[in-house]
C-alpha cells in the first residue's frame, strides 16, 4: 500500500506528519489500522482544541460574581408537596405507559480509577450474589416495563475499548431479559503532547485515541448503525420514544426512569433535567449546578478549585453549602432537544492532563511517571445552558448515589455493597421485619433485594409477610431465594 500523497500533506499542513513516522516499519494490517486512525482525526477541529486548551490553557471558569445558586424541587416535606409529587409520578407513570421512554446507559468509560480488568458494567458488585451493574440496571429496566406494562428499549454506549466484552457480556447472560437493548460506539479524539501539541502514537502504527467523554453520547447517538441501518435516535422516533433516562454505569442505586423525576420534567416542558444531591463538602467529586450569569450550568468539580474556592466553601447561616447542587449524573432529555443540539450546537471540550504511553522518536516504548499528555473530553452536562427549560430534582443520596470508582477508599466497592445492604434493610424493616444493625446503625452483613423481586419499598412490603426476623446474609430474587445463615 502506498500513501495518499494528499494525506500526507494534510497532516504536514496541520503539522502532525510524525504520524506516519514508521510507515515503512508496518506490514500491510498495521499501515491499514493506522490509517484508519489518522483518517478517523480531524484535524481541523484538534488544531483549534490544542490552540484553546493546550498552549492557552484557556479556562472557561467563570468569576465569581458571575456564579450564583439555583432553584431546585427539594425533597418535598409539606404535604401540598407531596401531593404535588404524587400528581408528578402519576404523569411520568403514563409516559412509561405510553411507551414514550427510552434509557439510556453510558458505560465508554475507562474506569482506571478502579483499576478493574474489564467494562466496569460488569464488576460483580452485588452484596450477597456479585449481581453485575450491568445486571443489576438491566434487572431494574425489566421490572419497569413489567409494572408499566410496556417495555422500555435501552441503549448502551460503549467505547471501540470495550464493546466487544460489553457486548458478549449481554449476550452470555441472554442479555438478562431486556426486550430491546442495542450498543452505540462513542467517538475517539487523539491525545496529544501536553508540550508540544502533537498526537501521541500509542504504537508505532497506532494513534493514542481516547474516548470523547459522555458528552459524545449526543453524536454517537445520532450515527448511523456500523451496518449503515438507523441510528439510535431515528430508531427511538420510529418507535415512539420521546424522552430519555439517561444514567451512569457506575451507581447500582439509581431509580432508573423514575416515574416522579420524569413527571416533573414533562409537566415542566422541560428539555433537559438533573437529579441532585445536597453537596456534603465543597471538594466533594460531584459537579455543581449554578446559574452563570442568570443561566443554568454545570461547574465540574476540579475547576472549582483555585478560582472559585471561596465561593464553593461559603455556607449559609444554617451551615449548609450556598452552592450545594451536585449533579450525580441522571438525567432526562427529550429526543428532539438533542436533535436540535445536533444541527445547531456542539457541546464544548474540556481538557485533562494525564499520562497517557506514547512510543518516542526513535520507536521506544515511553511509560511516563508525571502527566505528559492532554486529553480532551465533551460532558453531557455542557447541554443544559442550552435548553429553553429544565428542572432540578433533589434526591437524598443515601437512596439514589453511592458511585463505585474507586478500588479502595470511598466511593469503592466496600462502599458501595454497604449502602446498598443498608438501603435494602431499610426497605425490609419498612415491610415489617426487624433486621440487626451495628451500634452506627449500619447491617452488618450483606443483603440483597433483585430488582425483579421488589422494585422498591413499597412493592416489597406488598410481597413480604411482616415479623421476618433478618440477622444474616438474604437475598431477594425472582423466586425468592433464602440464602442459608
Ligand atoms: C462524573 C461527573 C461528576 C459527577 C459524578 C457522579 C463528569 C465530568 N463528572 O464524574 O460531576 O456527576 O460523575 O458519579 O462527568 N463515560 C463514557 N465515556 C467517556 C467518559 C465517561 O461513557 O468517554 C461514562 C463512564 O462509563 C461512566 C460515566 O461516564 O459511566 C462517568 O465517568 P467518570 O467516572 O469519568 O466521571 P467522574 O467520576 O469524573
Amino acid at each position: 500500500m502506498s500513501l495518499d500523497p494528499f494525506l500526507v500533506s494534510r497532516l504536514a499542513a496541520h503539522g502532525q506528519e510524525h504520524l506516519l513516522r514508521f510507515w515503512k516499519d508496518l506490514d500491510e494490517p498495521a499501515r491499514e489500522r493506522l490509517l484508519a486512525d489518522v483518517r478517523s482525526i480531524d484535524f481541523g477541529e484538534l488544531e483549534c482544541l490544542v490552540a484553546a486548551l493546550v498552549r492557552d490553557d484557556e479556562t472557561s471558569v467563570p468569576d465569581a460574581e458571575r456564579v450564583a445558586p439555583i432553584d431546585v424541587f427539594g425533597l418535598p416535606r409539606t404535604d401540598a408537596e407531596r401531593v404535588e409529587r404524587r400528581r408528578a409520578a402519576e404523569a411520568g407513570a403514563a409516559l412509561l405507559a405510553a411507551g414514550e421512554v427510552g434509557v439510556v446507559l453510558v458505560a465508554g468509560g475507562s474506569g482506571t480509577r478502579l483499576g478493574f480488568d474489564g467494562p466496569k458494567g460488569t464488576y460483580p458488585i452485588g452484596p450477597v450474589t456479585a449481581a453485575s451493574l450491568f445486571q443489576i440496571h438491566a434487572e431494574k429496566i425489566v421490572a419497569l416495563g413489567r409494572r408499566h406494562g410496556k417495555p422500555l428499549p435501552l441503549y448502551v454506549m460503549t467505547s471501540p475499548e470495550n464493546h466487544e466484552a460489553t457486548v458478549r457480556f449481554f449476550d452470555e447472560h441472554h442479555r438478562f431479559g431486556l426486550s430491546h437493548v442495542r450498543f452505540f460506539v462513542q467517538g475517539q479524539v487523539p491525545a496529544v503532547d501536553r508540550a508540544t501539541g502533537k498526537v501521541l502514537l500509542a504504537e508505532k502504527g497506532r494513534v493514542a485515541l481516547s474516548p470523547d467523554g459522555h458528552g459524545g453520547t449526543l453524536t454517537a447517538l445520532a450515527a448511523p448503525a456500523p451496518d449503515g441501518g438507523p441510528s439510535c435516535l431515528d430508531e427511538m422516533r420510529a418507535r415512539g420514544v420521546r424522552t430519555l433516562f439517561y444514567f451512569q454505569v457506575d451507581n447500582p442505586l439509581v431509580k432508573i426512569a423514575d416515574p416522579a423525576f420524569l413527571g416533573l420534567h414533562r409537566l415542566a416542558n422541560a428539555e433537559m433535567s438533573f437529579k441532585v444531591v445536597e453537596k456534603v463538602t465543597p471538594e466533594e467529586k460531584v459537579g455543581v449546578v449554578v446559574r452563570v450569569d442568570g443561566k443554568p450550568q454545570v461547574i465540574e468539580y476540579s475547576d472549582l478549585f483555585p478560582k472559585l474556592a471561596e465561593l464553593a466553601e461559603k455556607r449559609a447561616p444554617e451551615g449548609n453549602l450556598e452552592l450545594w447542587a451536585g449533579s450525580i449524573a441522571i438525567h432526562v432529555l427529550e429526543r428532539s432537544f438533542i436533535e436540535r443540539l445536533l444541527g445547531a450546537h456542539a457541546l464544548p471540550f474540556h481538557r485533562a492532563v494525564k499520562k497517557v504511553p506514547y512510543v518516542d522518536e526513535s520507536g521506544k516504548k515511553v511509560e511516563p511517571t508525571a502527566p505528559n499528555a492532554v486529553k480532551f473530553e465533551r460532558f453531557i452536562f455542557d447541554a443544559l445552558p442550552l435548553a429553553q427549560r429544565w428542572t432540578l430534582v433533589e434526591t437524598d443520596r443515601a437512596v439514589e448515589f453511592e458511585p463505585l470508582k474507586n478500588a479502595t477508599g470511598p466511593d469503592s466497592p466496600a462502599t458501595v455493597r454497604q449502602r446498598m445492604s443498608d438501603l435494602f434493610a431499610g426497605w425490609l424493616e419498612r415491610a415489617g421485619a426487624s433486621v440487626a444493625r451495628r451500634p452506627d446503625g449500619s447491617v452488618p452483613f450483606g443483603i440483597e433485594i433483585s430488582p425483579l423481586f421488589a422494585l422498591d419499598a413499597a412493592e416489597l412490603r406488598d410481597k413480604l409477610e411482616p415479623g421476618r426476623v433478618v440477622d444474616g446474609p438474604l437475598y431477594l430474587g425472582p423466586d425468592e431465594m433464602l440464602l442459608p445463615r
